[in-house]
């Protein structure tokens, strides 16, 4: 069995798990936030067969598309200046950011 642990954008999360229900992957959602952006982002653990790892993929694939994204810039307050942008910046987010990991033991009691 594989562990795929999938990092996705808040917009694409209702039809992402509607997909995975539909596709009869089971899956746990956990509501995180992005290092980087310090927004909400979702992230999705979904335990499977290593058959099925592949169509998994897929499903995430097609149900989470990229967004461009604007930061806002923060001041340093005291902190390093020669990192600080005045200005926003654009970056791209997702579509998604997946981990496939080996399950060493799975028990459902
Ligand atoms: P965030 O950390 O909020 O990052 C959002 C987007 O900001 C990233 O999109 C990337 O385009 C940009 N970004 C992140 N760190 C950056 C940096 N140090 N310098 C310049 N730009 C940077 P994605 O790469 O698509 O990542 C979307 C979300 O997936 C991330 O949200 C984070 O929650 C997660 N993620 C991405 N890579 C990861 C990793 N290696 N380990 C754990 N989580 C990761
Ligand atoms: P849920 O996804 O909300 O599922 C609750 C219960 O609904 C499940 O109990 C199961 O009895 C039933 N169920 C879920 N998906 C189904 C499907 N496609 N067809 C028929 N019945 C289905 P549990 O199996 O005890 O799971 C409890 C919770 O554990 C799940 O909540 C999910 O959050 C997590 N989980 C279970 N298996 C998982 C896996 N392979 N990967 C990730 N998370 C899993």
């Amino acid at each position: 069995m594989k562990l795929i642990i999938a990092v996705v954008q808040d917009q694409d999360s209702n039809r992402l798990s509607k997909a995975l229900v539909d596709n009869n992957f089971r899956a746990t959602k956990l509501a995180t936030t992005g290092g980087f952006l310090k927004s909400g982002n979702t992230t999705f653990m979904i335990g499977t067969e290593d058959i099925r790892v592949d169509r998994a993929l897929q499903i995430i694939k097609d149900n989470c598309r990229a967004r461009d994204q604007l930061v806002a810039p923060v001041s340093p307050m005291g902190g390093n200046a020669d990192s600080f942008v005045p200005y926003p910046v654009e970056v791209e987010v997702g579509g998604a950011t997946v981990f496939v990991l080996p399950i060493e033991q799975f028990m459902h009691f």
